[in-house]
């Protein structure tokens, strides 16, 4: 009885403040708050940012600061050495048109050291170099032990359209646990980060496995990294993004379905929320993004920053009609923000010229891109191939 009361005194306040959040969930767009969006032009001291000297120098850097310290925390970028130890195999599913490399990358900081494996398919075919498509995963394997469920990762038909393609798994970098996150790169490498407001939590740590996996691919004489693609889904696909607004080698990055923290805005609280996302993996965002739980009005940016960052390399969205929690339309808005920056900074043209309510089919130019398909969260074939076209066409 004792026992009892404890547990349940212990457990009352999250299983009420979790149960109060979800029932405050909105989907309803007339509830949606007034968007007021911190400007992307204005400097903190209030001038006017409009050369791309401007932007480069002072603009961007203010709000990359403002993402590490109170959204995602830092990406370390220092470390002693790195090297590759590569397995090439022949015994896998697509061993009549790909080659498979299992590649540990090892690093090593200090005394510390850590291994990541990551896994590339090359087509046999061809002569290289191939462009390469790297797919951050998050999800288990298939129970057959293949590699990932189709559609998800398709290998067979990104050799076939002539990439190659490497994916490596989230839990070989950070594990997507709350209290096991840190058994990897925190406690092998960047411990110091676990002190810290803004420290590294487990959506950077996927990004810097993103980076690190760059690394070899650069190396790679049968891979042209300067035609590199970044992919992630969901999660995933926050991770991808801030890999890609610290790291300038990714060509193309397409966040799929990424939702809060991701591409949706979050001031709109449609669907999923700070407070939601934050107490529920309280391991995936710096310290720091707590302070906006149920407070998003006070975040001195939101959403339609993230792609500025990564301008004038290409991005890419995609978001699916049932997947409510992630806010399509707050994805859509926040790539149409950004992308002022493409336009006004650098000279490109934006797609985006209708309103998400209007859209009718997939809308890009040679650097940004949207689709919204039918149907449930995931990444699937179809999202997969309208993105492919955008790809080949930018390539
Ligand atoms: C959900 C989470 C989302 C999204 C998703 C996923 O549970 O609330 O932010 O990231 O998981 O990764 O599939």
């Amino acid at each position: 009885m004792k026992t009892r009361f404890i547990i349940l005194t212990l457990f009352l306040p999250i299983l009420l403040t979790s149960k109060m959040a979800l029932s405050q969930v909105n989907y309803d767009e007339s509830k949606v708050p007034r968007l007021h969006l911190p400007s992307i032009f204005i400097s903190e001291k209030g001038e006017v940012i409009d050369s791309k000297k401007d932007w480069e120098n002072l603009r961007r850097p203010e709000i990359f600061n403002l993402f590490e310290s109170e959204v995602y925390g830092q990406i370390p970028k220092d470390f002693d050495k790195v090297s590759f130890e590569v397995n090439e195999r022949d015994d896998h599913e697509f061993n009549s048109i790909a080659k498979l490399e299992e590649v540990d990358i090892k690093i090593q900081r200090g005394e510390g050291s850590h291994v990541m494996r990551l896994n590339v398919f090359l087509p046999k075919e061809a002569k290289g170099p191939f462009p390469i498509i790297l797919l951050i995963n998050h999800r288990p394997a298939a129970e057959d032990g293949s590699l990932a469920e189709e559609g998800y990762w398709p290998v067979a038909e990104l050799i076939e359209r002539g990439f190659a393609t490497a994916s490596f798994h989230a839990e070989v970098v950070a594990p997507d646990d709350t209290t096991r996150y840190v058994n990897g790169i925190l406690n092998n490498l960047y411990p110091e980060q676990m002190e810290q407001s803004d420290g590294l939590k487990a959506l950077g740590a996927w990004g810097w496995g993103a980076i690190r996996a760059m690394d070899y691919f650069e190396q790679h004489e049968g891979i042209n990294a300067e035609k590199s693609v970044l992919v992630g889904h969901s999660r995933s696909g926050k991770a991808a993004l801030w890999a890609s607004a610290n790291d300038p080698r990714w060509a193309i990055t397409y966040a799929n379905e990424s939702g809060c923290g991701g591409a949706a805005l979050s001031k709109r609280k449609f669907g999923e929320t700070v407070e939601i996302i934050n107490n529920r993996f309280t391991h995936w965002f710096a310290e720091n993004f707590r302070k906006y739980n149920g407070a998003e009005e006070s975040l001195p940016l939101d959403q339609h920053m993230l792609p500025t960052l990564i301008a004038p390399r290409a991005v890419y969205y995609a978001s699916a009609k049932a997947d409510e929690w992630a806010d399509p339309k707050g994805e859509y808005l926040s790539l149409q923000i950004g992308s002022e920056v493409f336009s006004r900074i650098y000279g490109q043209k934006s797609p985006f010229k209708t309103t998400w309510e209007e859209l009718n089919g997939p809308v890009s130019s040679k650097t940004l891109g949207y689709h919204i398909r039918e149907g449930e969260h995931g990444l699937t074939w179809e999202d997969w191939s309208i993105f492919l076209d955008f790809v080949e066409k930018g390539f």
